[in-house]
């Protein structure tokens, strides 16, 4: 390669991470704010004035270990986080090719969520930001873990540091609002109330590691692809030290 073509091409890779990486930083540190009217039942009209952030397979984060993403038509998500007197609130509308969810049973505990469509909530409640949530037998679970909800609504606590605490702990809807058709989208609603309790705390801390993502199956069995909000591509369910964070306002 001509030298100076070759230093032009370094320079502008460099201006490239420099600006994606100040990017990045910004986009997983997201403020979530009070608010007492929000219900959990998977109807998003209470969310009006919140502030959705989109997950694309451009800006977020495919777990290195599932299929690459088709394009938006195969999955895209928004979600938005707020908090009240009790716990962390999550709103989430998903917009997928295929809604599937085979694998686990309607309202079903201990749910293989990872195998169908589901949303994954990861908390990170006293911001130690270890590189494996699950080492130390489990110690650092006390302070949160993986809460999933299936688009059947069956659900899973068995990687936090509360196992069937669903209904007590946490509580969560998830909504088929509209079924796909050959060319269009099907839209899953989910909704989550974590309690301060399944965090470690007992009030609203100032703040919280957190990421999120969306399990998508299309054709039935095990999953597809998965697509976290950040992360560490190897182990984005377990590295809270590539976590986002929330800021409680
Ligand atoms: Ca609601
Ligand atoms: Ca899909
Ligand atoms: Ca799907
Ligand atoms: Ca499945």
């Amino acid at each position: 390669m001509n030298k100076k073509l070759f230093t032009g091409a370094i320079i502008f890779s460099m201006a490239f991470f420099a600006n994606a990486s100040a990017v990045i930083s910004n986009l997983t540190e997201c403020s979530a704010e009070k608010n007492n009217s929000i219900k959990v039942d998977g109807d998003l009209s209470d969310w009006d004035n919140a502030n959705w952030i989109k997950v694309t397979k451009d800006n977020g984060v495919l777990d290195a270990g599932t299929r690459p993403l088709e394009g938006e038509k195969d999955l895209v998500f928004s979600f938005a986080l707020a908090y009240n007197d009790e716990g962390l609130l999550v709103g989430v509308k998903v917009e997928d090719d295929k809604i599937v969810a085979d694998s686990a049973k309607p309202g079903q505990d201990s749910a293989p969520a990872w195998d169908d469509d589901a949303c994954e909530f990861f908390i990170d409640g006293n911001y130690n930001r270890v590189t494996n949530s699950r080492a130390n037998n489990g110690e650092d679970l006390k302070f949160g873990g993986e809460f999933s909800i299936v688009a059947n609504g069956a659900y899973t606590s068995d990687f936090s540091g509360y196992p069937h605490s669903f209904g007590k702990l946490w509580q969560g809807a998830a909504k088929q609002v509209k079924q796909h058709a050959d060319t269009e989208q099907g839209i899953v609603q989910y909704e989550y109330l974590i309690k301060w309790e399944a965090m470690g705390q007992t009030a609203s801390p100032e703040k919280i590691g957190f990421n999120i993502s969306l399990q998508d199956d299309d054709d039935g069995g095990r999953r597809d692809s998965a697509l976290y909000f950040t992360g560490n591509p190897k182990t984005p369910f377990i590295d809270e030290s590539q976590f986002g964070t929330v800021i409680f306002k």
